[in-house]
């Protein structure tokens, strides 16, 4: 595995929720995007998220994402997530570092051309690959069992690169 694809897979992985989400917690996915509450994701449902969550992103409203905000928001939904968790607070410490040290590299990847600003279409690019990811089956919607065997996959996959 080069670097890249390390780098895509750590953007992927992350990109809905943290990654310490343990796998009988894999309904986080669901969670975050499912706005009917039947269960499961629609590809509509994630993108209505999405343009919500970019615009709350860009916190000053200048149609770019700063590494700022972009960290900034990330860090918010973080933290509302540590809050629940059952971590003790110092492994609470070291996901929360680790989590914003990959949220920083994340930026790097997505803002392609350097210039420190992420667009909606880069945003949106991002997006679509996420989704992709989770929807196991390939089904175009997202639900509890596609986010389990992505969780597994992923798994399986850190512990490859880990070693
Ligand atoms: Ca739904
Ligand atoms: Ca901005
Ligand atoms: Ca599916």
């Amino acid at each position: 595995m080069n670097t890249r694809s390390i780098l895509i897979a750590a953007v992927v992985a992350a990109a809905g929720t943290p990654a310490f989400a343990a796998p009988h917690e894999g309904g986080a996915f669901v969670h975050d995007y499912d706005s009917n509450h039947d269960g499961q994701v629609s590809r509509a449902e994630f993108d209505a998220v999405r343009v919500t969550r970019f615009k709350a992103t860009d916190a000053n409203g200048d149609g770019w994402v700063s590494e700022e905000e972009y960290v900034g928001e990330y860090a918010a939904r973080l933290e509302k997530q540590l809050a629940e968790s059952s971590l003790t607070e110092e492994k609470k410490t070291e996901e929360r570092q680790r989590q914003i040290r990959q949220a920083h590299v994340r930026f790097n990847v997505l803002d392609k051309d350097k210039d420190g600003k992420m667009a909606q279409a880069e945003y949106d690019a991002s997006g679509a690959r996420a989704f992709a990811e989770q929807d196991a089956d390939k089904d175009g919607i997202v639900t509890a069992a596609d986010v389990q065997a992505t969780n597994a996959r992923m798994a399986a996959m850190r512990a490859k690169t880990d070693s």
